[in-house]
């Protein structure tokens, strides 16, 4: 058949098509391997070079705009499909949810959340930075200087340097940048947690490589030890749902904090809990903390003279197991569905202080 006749034929059949199958067979009539316009196409292997020459830019043309109206076609079709879907369907956006317990709450989710409870409630507001940061915002402005084991390769994941880099980037190992950039942009008094993600290249059953912080910092004119102490007291308190504990505070050093103290929490093994001094018969380290250094607050723009501080930290997964029972961290992160199911929260029991964070330990 001749292109003059094959043309408009083709167009017809492609406006007549009124469903994908119908083009589709349209489709491979005409340009399949044995279609009218491939076998035309195929006849310009056998003429003259004259013959080519004004026959090859009409077959072309052809091929082209079956091409572009096979295009066209399907689009439209399409269109029509998702209209009549769209008019159709109908979410009554006002129904129950149907599987009320079939999701639950990560414990470190849960344990965030608690956290954030009982923190407010002494005044805390919840602060949050980036993940990836600057060795400054990370070391430096931490009094953690270059040679600090902290700082070596083994720990810390560092981003690739470019040359001209000013910067080194890296994944925080601590939430403490976050404190950092607070003081740097709001003005004392300070009451702020920083809870997150934190990133060190350590992978065993007890260290994962990505695991969960949470830092607090006061800052404020005349902040004294005996504040730390009674936050970090109040705050176990109520995290641990008892209304006496033992706590012993030990000398220790890091780089951030002078003094620096180590806060173990008395346990009993008769509850497996948090206990007062008549009933402790093992300790715990739970927490690490101390004065904020006054060359952190110096690298703040702060005067070290006019304001001080306390600041604390501990691990939210720790805390988590100590809290639930949980014996492996690794499992933490697997994604099973029967562990998050066993031992996830219910989305309706919202953490608040009059209802005892956890919503009834043990119940
Ligand atoms: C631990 C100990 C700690 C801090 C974190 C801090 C932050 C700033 C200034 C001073 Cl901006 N200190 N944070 C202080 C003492 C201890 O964490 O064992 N964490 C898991």
């Amino acid at each position: 058949m001749h292109t003059d006749t094959l043309q408009p034929e083709i167009l017809g059949q492609i406006a007549a098509a009124a469903s994908p199958e119908a083009l589709e067979a349209v489709r491979v009539a005409a340009m399949g391997k044995s279609g009218s316009v491939t076998a035309l196409l195929k006849t310009l292997g056998g003429m003259t070079p004259e013959q080519r020459q004004t026959e090859g830019p009409k077959l072309n043309g052809l091929r082209e705009a079956v091409a572009a109206a096979l295009a066209a076609r399907k689009a439209e079709l399409e269109a029509a499909a998702l209209n009549a879907r769209l008019a159709a369907e109908r979410q009554d956006m006002t129904l129950p949810v149907a599987a009320p317990r079939t999701g639950t709450i990560h414990p470190v989710s849960q344990v965030m959340d608690e956290l954030a409870e009982i923190f407010a409630d002494m005044g805390f507001s919840v602060a949050t930075g980036p993940e990836i940061e600057d060795d400054w915002h990370n070391f430096s402005a931490l009094n953690i200087p270059e040679s600090h084991p902290a700082r070596a390769m083994h720990d810390t994941f560092y981003f690739p340097q470019q040359p001209g880099d000013e910067k080194r980037m890296l994944l925080r190992t601590h939430t403490s940048p976050v404190q950092i950039r607070t003081m740097m942009t709001q003005a004392p008094p300070i009451r702020i947690i920083a809870p997150g993600r934190v990133y060190r290249s350590d992978s065993d059953a007890t260290h994962t490589p990505m695991f969960h912080q949470i830092e607090g910092l006061v800052i404020d004119r005349g902040t004294t030890l005996a504040q730390l102490r009674w936050t970090l007291e109040t705050f176990i308190k109520a995290f641990f749902e008892v209304d006496d504990v033992a706590l012993r505070f030990r000398p220790s050093y890091f780089p951030f904090t002078e003094p620096s103290v180590e806060v173990d929490v008395g346990y009993s093994s008769q509850t497996n809990r948090p206990a007062g001094a008549g009933e402790v018969d093992r300790w715990l380290e739970v927490l690490g903390s101390g004065m904020v250094h006054p060359r952190v607050i110096a690298a703040c723009g702060l005067d070290p003279e006019e304001y001080q501080g306390f600041a604390f930290g501990t691990g939210v997964d720790r805390l988590a197991m100590l809290k639930y029972g949980m014996t492996d961290l690794r499992a933490f992160f697997d994604a099973d569905l029967r562990w998050l199911k066993h031992h996830g929260f219910s989305a309706f029991d919202v953490p608040t202080l009059s209802g005892g964070v956890s919503g009834g330990l043990g119940a």
